[in-house]
């Protein structure tokens, strides 16, 4: 199966070449650009006051890839959304503010403080919460797959990953399945150049996108930081998906410009590529685009820069969880006790039932 390069849309002010977005989607997707950007870029200053617990992870410099992709998903499609990908729960109407709460483990977060700043979705959303083994995240979106393709259900399911996550045999088993079963799944391929400090040379000798043919479906390589390139693949790949064609593998070619987290200095990137990426920001790209079609940006801006203020201000007033509720909805009830009322532990340990009397 060929693999092709997608060609960057045409801005001409009303089309985008594919006949898809309309001045007003091109509006919206500079705008979930800029407050994916934005968010994070506050998430990672309240981690340097010491707000948010652990490190911190952002996809700065390749919001065109996550927001681009999930901007081609319908309200019925699922996300499963990775590290990187904040734009895309964005896109499904998370709030920047729920996201900040999130970051600080507050009780109003996503997963009500019980979890930090990675592993979280709103499923009321369409959005699954992310699993850190990469990329078992690909398995989850074929399972999805998969139950939309018995209930027959015109829907698809989207999921990211990077290139590193190429070399784990868990993608080479999500891809076998998607291609036998030709399954509505598109995978997102998020090429930002390092997995942690690996570079691409010692990643792969061949391109991850050609494998996409050695499991029967298409693999597509375009501009990832080209936002409507990328949206102009994933809108195609899931109407493919959707009427029965099957897996598509996008590969989008882009830079993460931050370390692996907050903590990593990433001072094993060259400055040239860093440099040679910087000039090719995928939000300062857009937005001069927009700007040469005559899309008010600035209004835009001032739009976002208010939201972020509003929404900050209010995570910050959210209190922490309450500790007694810890556990609630984390673990699976016992639906039957196990006999004559008596508790599991007092079996094996009367200390231990002595302690939750
Ligand atoms: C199976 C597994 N091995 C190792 C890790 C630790 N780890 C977390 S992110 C990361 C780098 C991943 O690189 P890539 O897939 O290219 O994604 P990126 O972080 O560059 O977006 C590693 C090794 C993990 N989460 N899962």
């Amino acid at each position: 199966m060929a693999t092709t390069t997608a060609r960057p849309a045409a801005l001409d002010g009303s089309e985008d070449g594919r006949g898809l977005l309309t001045r007003d989607d091109r509006a919206r997707l500079y705008r979930y650009m800029l407050l994916m950007r934005a968010t994070e870029e506050r998430a990672l200053t309240l981690y340097r006051q010491g707000k948010v617990p652990g490190s911190y992870y952002d996809g700065h410099g390749q919001e065109a890839v996550s927001v681009g992709s999930a901007y081609a998903l319908g309200p019925r499609d699922r996300a499963c959304v990775l590290h990187r990908d904040l734009g895309a729960h964005l896109i499904r109407g998370v709030r920047p503010g729920r996201v900040l709460a999130q970051m600080m483990g507050r009780a109003t977060g996503i997963t009500g403080g019980r979890d930090g700043n990675m592993h979280f979705g709103d499923r009321h959303l369409g959005c699954v919460g992310m699993v850190s083994m990469l990329p078992d995240m690909a398995l989850v979106a074929c399972g999805l797959g998969l139950a939309f393709q018995i209930r027959r259900e015109p829907r698809v399911a989207m999921t990211w990953f990077g290139e590193g996550s190429t070399a784990n045999g868990v993608w080479h088993e999500a891809m076998n399945v998607a291609g036998i079963r030709r399954l509505p799944v598109v995978f997102v391929l998020e090429n930002n150049q390092f997995a942690y400090s690996t570079p691409n040379d010692h990643e792969f000798a061949v391109d991850p996108v050609e494998r996409a043919a050695g499991y029967g479906f298409p693999g597509i390589k375009v501009d990832g930081n080209d936002v409507e390139a990328v949206f102009s693949a994933a809108a195609a790949a899931c109407e493919r998906a959707r009427t029965g064609g099957g897996p598509t593998l996008i590969e989008c070619d882009t830079m993460r410009m931050h370390g692996h987290g907050a903590h990593d200095d990433m001072r094993y990137v060259p400055p040239e590529l860093l440099e040679h990426w910087a000039a090719r920001d995928p939000v300062e790209a857009y937005e001069a685009r927009l700007a040469a079609a005559g899309i008010d940006t600035a209004a835009i801006q001032a739009d976002v820069r208010a939201e972020l203020e509003r929404d900050t201000e209010w995570a910050l007033q959210q209190p922490m969880p309450d500790p007694p509720t810890a556990t609630d909805g984390v673990f699976a009830e016992v639906a039957e006790p196990l006999g004559d009322g008596e508790a599991p532990w007092s079996r094996w340990s009367p200390d231990r039932e002595a302690t939750h009397a």
